[in-house]
């Protein structure tokens, strides 16, 4: 039986790909890269390093120069989210997290972005979770299991008790490597591995989700 619902951050509970697009495409241009919002979408759920690697293209740099740029892309990603708000929460989110708590279920966040607490708390939904899993939890990244895992060890479940609810490729294979039931978001090529596949969180209500999950 389903005992907790673990949900990533970007993409599912809001849409902070814009944002991170945004200063990757500042810093892009200070450095005469080109950058695409298509080729931001290479980035969905992948750690600030690794999507400076990909950003950068091949070109190296010392390490402390690698340092100075996460930070100064991260200094603009958090000029942007000061204007998140409530009304920045995807529909359905609040109510789906309001839903699962209402019925006794637990709820973590699993995300791999280190501003996760930031978001949710201006996003107004950080009292909906009983645990945080962000960026600063594990070492291993996904596709690893390792911060699912950790966020079901938070809340005292078994992978096997819990639904994970992922908008990236990598985020549905790291739940699918962990044991848990995974709900996708978004496009078939995308999240097509997990178990549910839905547009949005906009219509999905927990019994149905449990139903199909569990049929
Ligand atoms: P930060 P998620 C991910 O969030 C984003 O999708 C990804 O674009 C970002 O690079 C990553 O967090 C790290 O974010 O730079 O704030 O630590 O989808 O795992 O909630
Ligand atoms: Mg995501």
């Amino acid at each position: 039986t389903i005992q907790g619902f673990i949900f990533d951050l970007d993409g599912v509970l809001t849409d902070t790909a814009e944002y991170h697009y945004r200063a990757w495409k500042r810093l892009a241009d200070e450095l005469g890269i080109p950058f695409t919002r298509e080729e931001n979408e290479a980035l969905r759920g992948i750690p600030r390093r690794e999507s400076l690697l990909l950003l950068l293209k091949g070109r190296t740099y010392p390490e402390a120069v690698l340092s100075e740029l996460m930070d100064r892309k991260n200094g603009y990603y958090l000029e942007f989210i000061r204007e998140l708000s409530p009304r920045d929460v995807l529909p359905g989110a609040r109510e789906l997290l309001q839903e699962i708590r209402a019925a006794g279920l637990k709820t973590a966040l699993g995300s791999a972005s280190k501003n996760a607490r930031e978001v949710i708390e201006r996003l107004g939904i950080a009292e909906l979770f009983d645990a945080v899993a962000d960026g600063y939890s594990v070492t291993r990244q996904k596709p690893a299991p390792d911060l699912f895992l950790h966020a079901a060890a938070l809340l005292n479940l078994p992978p096997s008790a819990c639904v994970v609810v992922e908008d990236a490729e990598a985020g549905v294979e790291a739940a699918l490597a962990g044991g848990f039931y995974v709900v996708g978001i978004g496009p078939q090529e995308r999240v097509g591995r997990a178990h549910i596949v839905l547009p949005s969180l906009a219509e999905a209500r927990l019994s149905d989700l449990c139903q199909q999950l569990l049929h």
